[in-house]
């Protein structure tokens, strides 16, 4: 390993903003290389859980990179610490963002064509820092830029496991601007620490039996779980699984172990030396496509900054954690069932085929219904607590707030004289204009006679436009104009009514 070589960060998390930057510079100093940047990118990442040996593992694969081809033992000495990107026991966690080997390394394929190959490390999903958004993005991410992404895993595929692939890969196709049959190219299960060899043995072959078993969607398997399936199989162009056993506790437990093969069990080398060939031996390296086309590294860099911006966007759903959503949801169709409740009853109350009600009764009537709707809300039984259902309900009372004023407004309009203000003020404006400029004229004031007659015989031409509008339907502004006018002279006359 040339000393200069190193883990680059090219995905940066910040913590406390819960989102993720793009270090362009480093990318671009990566992909540009002289050497590398127009041939064709072979990208091998591994994700999955925090603190189960990815790092560890990606360090064995730089080994190989660095040493197949000069000597069979590219394992390494017995004495020698394992070092590349950064991993250490402990609990907490230790890669964040998205790490890249600086080294872009130039392999022969057995055709005789050049690619280039990068090695991702990235961020544990699940530690105690990260929000579900956050695993999704950093998964989604990897998975897209990678033409192998190694999904690591602990023991056993569980349906979770399944379930959090099928999220975080949703995740990405949703950032996929074309959207292709199978937008991601091969998936390895690694299953770490696997402790039945008696039933599916260790390494590939049993891999691929134990998996086919697993991602098997059989007739009479509930919806869920065939959903879970059908999604993997057709987000992927091809699935394979690695059983890797135990490397011994002086690996798992031990404080002082820096990766010396002496501390490592002989059969974890044994499946090791098989396992990394199987990834990156250049007769098994798998060129990044997208969309059906191989790209170079100078596009990869494109696609990596394309798909960041969306990330760093707003268009995106946030995904959630599955009581969220679920309490979500939840709340959602209690509001609409206590919603619809309420309509219901107001329908029965005020709706198009009753007649007319008194303002007063149709708010005292609101007011009760509106009770009996928040009570059927919160009597329905639902998920997220207290304060998460206190939410919901002031959204709902906002909604219903909003209905009323609705029926409230229906209601007004089959009060026959409420219907009839505007042409009874316009009468009465043509009556006060008539009396007076009879009065003014016979007085022997012409001028404000005339003028009297003037404002009459607006009256009258907005009486008869009104009419027409209210008769055809057409030129609703101008009657909208019509009213607002008339329904100002109302005001302004009633208040002088109470007064008397
Ligand atoms: N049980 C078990 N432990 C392993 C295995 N491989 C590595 N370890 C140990 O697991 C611990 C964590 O290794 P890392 O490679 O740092 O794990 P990681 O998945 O990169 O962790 P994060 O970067 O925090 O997500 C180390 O103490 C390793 O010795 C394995 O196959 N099984
Ligand atoms: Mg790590």
């Amino acid at each position: 390993m040339s000393s200069a070589a190193r883990p680059v960060q090219i995905v940066v998390a910040d913590e406390e903003e819960h989102s993720f930057s793009l270090q362009e510079e480093a990318l671009e100093r990566l992909l540009l290389q002289e050497e590398v940047r127009d041939l064709q990118v072979v990208v091998v990442s591994v994700a999955g859980a925090f603190r189960k040996g990815k790092s560890f593992l990606l360090d064995f694969m730089l080994r190989f990179m660095y040493k197949s081809g000069h000597s069979d033992s590219w394992v390494g000495g017995e004495e020698e610490p394992l070092t590349g990107f950064t991993w250490r026991g402990g609990c907490e966690r230790e890669t964040t963002g998205i790490l890249a080997w600086s080294e872009v390394f130039v392999v022969e394929k057995p055709d005789g064509c050049k690619v280039a190959v990068l090695l991702m490390d990235t961020q544990g999903a699940f530690d105690s820092q990260s929000t579900i958004k956050d695993c999704a993005t950093l998964f989604a991410l990897s998975t897209m830029t990678s033409s192998v992404q190694v999904y690591n895993l602990s023991q056993n595929v569980q349906e979770d496991d399944l379930q959090h692939l099928q999220l975080f890969t949703e995740y990405g196709r949703l950032a996929m601007e074309e959207v292709y049959e199978k937008p991601f190219q091969s998936l390895m299960f690694l299953i770490r620490d696997w402790s039945y060899p008696y039933e599916h043995p260790y390494g590939l072959k049993g891999g691929l039996s134990f998996l086919e078993k697993r991602l098997q969607v059989k007739q009479n398997q509930h919806e869920e779980l065939q959903n879970v399936r059908k999604h993997i199989h057709s987000c992927f162009s091809n699935i394979g699984c690695f059983l890797l056993p135990h490397p011994g506790l002086r690996v798992a437990t031990n404080p002082h172990f820096d990766g010396r093969l002496r501390d490592i069990d002989e059969e974890f080398k044994k499946e090791l030396v098989n396992l990394v060939p199987t990834l990156l031996s250049p007769e098994n390296l798998v060129e990044k496509e997208i969309g059906g086309v191989k790209i170079t590294c100078r596009e990869l860099l494109h696609y990596f900054k394309a798909y960041m911006k969306i990330y760093q966007g707003e268009e995106l759903p946030h995904p959630k954690s599955m009581l969220q959503a679920t309490a979500e949801a939840n709340n959602l169709a209690a509001v609409a069932g206590a919603k619809d409740l309420y309509n219901k009853s107001m329908e029965q109350v005020c709706g198009g085929d009753q007649p007319y009600i008194s303002p007063a009764e149709l708010e005292r009537r609101h007011a009760e219904l509106l009770q009996a709707s928040v009570r059927h809300f919160r009597s329905v039984k639902k998920m997220g607590g207290e304060d998460f259902c206190r939410r919901y309900q002031e959204q709902l009372e906002a909604e219903l707030d909003v209905a009323f004023a609705n029926f409230g407004k229906h209601n007004d309009g089959k009060n026959i004289f409420f219907a009839a203000r505007t042409p009874a003020t316009l009468f009465a404006v043509m009556f006060a204009m008539y009396a007076a400029s009879m009065v003014t004229g016979f007085v022997g004031i012409g001028s404000v006679a005339a003028l009297c007659n003037l404002v009459m015989g607006v009256a009258l031409a907005a009486l008869c436009v009104w009419a027409y509008v209210k008769y055809s339907g057409e030129f609703r502004e101008v009657g909208g104009v019509i009213d607002r006018v008339a329904e100002t002279l109302w005001e302004q006359v009633r208040p002088r009514e109470k007064a008397k």
